[in-house]
């Protein structure tokens, strides 16, 4: 089934100058672009977005680190986009990460790898609605 899922190029992808080749990347994997746009993340948004490890070790780092420049966040569309994304992404730390995937070719470390991908369908919603209105998600095929 075709359905969407969020990601979001992180500050050390962006500072690099990675964002083309990371994008170049998930379009060739065939995946269509719903909604983008580069922002810069607040304390208050990194905390919210990774609310889920509030009081881990690493979060002080991770909010510090997010915060740091800025970010490019989309919604994309694919067959099975959730899983698809993940596999392109690879593992979360970059030395776990398969050859060939985003992380494995262009994450700094755990904390600084790259990109962020969605783990579920309900995930991806959420995250999105964190930084997209409705009105700001391209619904049609305009260049069909
Ligand atoms: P992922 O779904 O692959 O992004 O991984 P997690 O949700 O487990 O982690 C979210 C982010 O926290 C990761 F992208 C990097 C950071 N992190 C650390 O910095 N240290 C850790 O030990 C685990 C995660």
């Amino acid at each position: 089934m075709t359905n969407r899922t969020f990601t979001i190029l992180k500050p050390n992808a962006v500072a690099a100058g990675n964002t083309g080749k990371i994008l170049d990347m998930i379009l060739r994997d065939g995946f269509t672009i719903r909604a983008m746009r580069m922002i810069f993340l607040s304390r208050n948004d990194a905390a919210r977005f990774y609310a889920i490890h509030k009081g881990k070790p690493f979060f002080a780092d991770l909010v510090e680190f997010m915060t740091s420049g800025p970010v490019i966040v989309a919604i994309l569309e694919k067959e099975n986009a959730v899983a698809s994304l993940r596999t392109l992404v690879g593992n979360t730390d970059p030395a776990k990460a398969a050859e060939g995937t985003i992380r494995r070719l262009f994450a700094d470390s755990l904390t600084r790898n790259a990109i962020h991908a969605s783990d579920s369908d309900e995930n991806a919603r959420q995250e999105w609605s964190q930084f997209f209105t409705p009105d700001q998600i391209m619904e049609t095929d305009y260049y069909l």
